[in-house]
């Protein structure tokens, strides 16, 4: 089982009053919980500020599929990514629109560029990339 352990922390009391306010809106159970989270937030974000660390990431991207040039373009990125790109998902949305999510793996950097690449993509509706972790290292 993974050792637990307790430390004292000093803080301005206004600040602590109004991050317990903030952490009980957000339905934590208690201050330890949020506490915890905002430390796995930060570490995931320090991981995607390291262009060479391992990350996983995806990319949700909404289109008009009559967009010919816009698919071309889209499949020729993924194609030219396929070893980092762990999965991809279509979904038809309504006569027009398609909904596609990509899950990428690999270096935050290129992670990062890939995901740019993708929704920067002219007259793609919805483009946005969630900086997500591989977990190792999150407890
Ligand atoms: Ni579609």
């Amino acid at each position: 089982m993974e050792r637990i352990i307790r430390f004292g922390v000093s803080l301005p009391a206004e600040l602590l009053k109004h991050f317990d306010r903030e952490s009980g809106r957000r339905r934590y159970a208690n201050r330890s919980e949020a506490i915890r989270d905002l430390m796995r937030d930060w570490l995931v974000r320090r991981a995607w500020s390291d262009s060479r660390s391992e990350v996983v990431g995806t990319v949700t991207l909404v289109y008009d599929h009559h967009r010919r040039e816009l698919v071309g373009e889209l499949t020729e990125i993924q194609h030219g990514a396929h070893r980092m790109i762990i999965s991809s998902q279509h979904i038809h949305l309504d006569d027009d629109n398609c909904l596609e999510v990509v899950i990428i793996r690999g270096r935050a950097g290129a992670v990062r560029q890939l995901g740019e690449r993708l929704r920067s993509v002219r007259g793609v509706k919805v483009g946005e990339l969630v900086m997500a972790s591989t977990g190792a290292g999150l407890h």
